[in-house]
């Protein structure tokens, strides 16, 4: 059976580019700072998003999590949005580890929390009841509202309101490389909002393994420690960073495709009676949809989809979700319409 498997782009393959990479790259033990591989890496994500410093990760979670407790003492708050990717496919790692105490913020569907709702969730300072507001954290694009991407100009709101109390930004920006190309901006122009990013190799960009944070000098210092905490601190890791390097250098334009794939995806979706495709929610690599059948649940027409061959993740009881990547061709897409016609036609009520 033809599989299109379009349950994430996590599932990429490394390219053969990357593979030679990791063959040859050049090794050292990283927790002596000495793995060259790993440190060209480091330097190469900092200066492309305009940082100081960067720190390789084994994992987006990894990275989310060094990160926050870099920014959060225990007791401390962190603002997020009650979809963000932190809340909630991170296992409470934040509050199981760092004693972090969480205070979600609702997320428009595009993505963006409320400037006013984050600033009325900030404590106030000098009263001993409260919790102290410890950071703010953005996602973009935005995994669970459907790949959105915010816009610059949103992220500078939320800028505004954490100076004007002192406080720091964290972005989740496993996909930051996608929400750059989908906007027409550099990177560095929606981190430079922020404070510190977390960005991934492996989602996108194709690479099998790692994350980087970025921040200040001083900042990636303690987040070094901090991943040595959570067991992070690796040894000849360069044989990762070969692939990570090849990724930023090779695969950030051809995300544009992966866009376009989307796109056709979804238009030829919201053709198919039964499927519920909101075409303005589709802004990068991630399209989520609905069902018009009120007879069955995501969960079920996901899984009749899979049993075809079309691989997808049933989000919630009522939202699939689909994400084109490197390895995803417009064959696979047409392919992949027709059995979602067919399906949609055939599954049964449960
Ligand atoms: N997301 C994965 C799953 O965990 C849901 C996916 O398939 O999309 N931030 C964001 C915005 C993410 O989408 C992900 C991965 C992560 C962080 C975590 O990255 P990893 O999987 O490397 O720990």
């Amino acid at each position: 059976m033809r599989i299109v498997d379009l349950r994430s782009d996590t599932v990429t393959l490394p390219t053969p580019a990357m593979r030679r990479a990791m063959y040859e790259a050049e090794l050292g033990d990283d927790v002596y700072g000495e793995d060259p591989t790993v440190n060209r890496l480091e330097e190469a994500v900092a200066e492309r998003l305009g940082k100081e410093a960067g720190l390789f990760v084994v994992s987006g979670t990894m990275g989310n999590l060094v990160s926050l407790l870099t920014h959060c003492p225990r007791g401390g708050e962190v603002i997020l949005g009650d979809q963000a990717h932190i809340f909630y496919y991170e296992a409470g790692g934040i509050s199981a580890l760092g004693g972090a105490h969480v205070h979600t913020v609702p997320n428009r569907p595009d993505g963006m929390i409320d400037p006013a709702d984050v600033e009325g969730a900030i404590r106030a300072p000098g009263n001993v009841h409260f919790p102290r507001t410890s950071v703010i954290c953005l996602e973009n694009t935005h995994n669970r509202c459907g790949g959105a991407v915010l816009s610059v100009a949103q992220m500078a709101e939320i800028k505004g309101v954490a100076e004007r109390h002192g406080l720091p930004v964290h972005l989740d920006g496993a996909r930051i490389w996608n929400a750059a190309v989908a906007l027409g901006v550099s990177p560095r122009e929606i981190a430079d909002q922020v404070d510190t990013v977390q960005t991934c190799f492996s989602k996108g960009l194709a690479a099998p393994v790692g994350s980087a944070i970025v921040g200040s000098r001083a900042f990636i210092a303690e987040a070094r420690r901090n991943r040595k905490i959570v067991g992070g601190g690796m040894r000849q890791a360069g044989v990762l960073a070969a692939a990570a390097l090849v990724a930023l250098e090779e695969m950030v334009d051809r995300l544009a495709e992966d866009h376009d794939n989307a796109r056709t995806f979804a238009e030829g979706l919201a053709q198919i009676p039964g499927y519920d495709v909101d075409l303005a929610s589709v802004q990068s690599n991630i399209i989520r949809f609905g069902l018009t059948r009120t007879d069955v649940t995501a969960p079920r027409v996901a899984a009749a989809l899979t049993a075809e061959g079309v691989k997808v993740n049933a989000s919630d009881a009522a939202h699939i979700r689909a994400v084109t990547h490197y390895g995803i061709e417009r064959g696979d897409i047409e392919h992949a319409l027709a059995v979602a016609a067919r399906v949609i036609e055939s599954v049964a009520v449960a």
